[in-house]
């Protein structure tokens, strides 16, 4: 009977903890509802500190609203999974220069995209920027031998090493970028962009 009560009360905390845990996180669901409020249409407001910063803070977008970047980015059928998504997709929608680390931590090395999944509104130019860490790499985009629909084809061209190096694409349409480094796509070296 003792035992039985006690056992009770453990449970009891531990939902207890795990509503607090939910309930962090729904604040945090509501902070990126307001952000992203306003339509994001007029394009005037700049998310200044997420480019700073890096992506502590910004405001982000369940991976699961895009089965097919969570397909791409976890499933190990087409490259490695990437250890470093967390299943959110950073909300850059207002960022107008959105600028990805090609070379971040992440894969038992420097083989990931930082951040791996973003999503910016039509129109914007992504930047991608070569840290100089993790060996060569590029940016590709190839619908035909991925996982799930892709929107884009591109490709920064042969895999290089030198930091700073720098490589632009514009996404003009909505769509789904669902794209990797050739050398390291077996090491999770993949990335998203989701285009609104
Ligand atoms: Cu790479």
């Amino acid at each position: 009977m003792t035992r039985h009560a006690r056992a009770r009360s453990v449970d009891r905390r531990t939902v207890l903890a795990a509503a607090g845990a939910v309930g962090v996180g729904f604040t945090g669901a509501l902070a990126g509802c307001a952000e992203g409020g306003g339509d994001g249409e007029d394009g005037d407001g700049q998310n200044g500190d997420a480019q700073d910063g890096g992506t502590d803070g910004a405001a982000t977008i369940a991976g699961s609203d895009y089965p097919a970047v969570d397909e791409w980015l976890t499933e190990t059928e087409v490259g490695g999974a990437d250890d470093t998504y967390d299943g959110s997709i950073v909300d850059w929608r207002e960022e107008s220069e959105p600028t990805v680390d090609v070379g971040a931590e992440g894969n038992d090395g420097y083989y990931a995209f930082g951040p791996p999944a973003i999503a910016v509104s039509a129109g914007t130019e992504v930047r991608w920027v070569w840290t100089g860490e993790g060996e060569t790499h590029n940016v590709k985009a190839e619908p035909e031998d991925q996982i799930g629909e892709s929107d884009y084809e591109f490709s920064s061209g042969d895999p290089v090493a030198e930091a700073g190096t720098e490589y632009t694409y514009t996404f003009d349409e909505a769509g789904l970028a669902l794209y990797h480094c050739e050398p390291h796509l077996a090491l999770g070296m993949k990335g998203a962009v989701v285009v609104q």
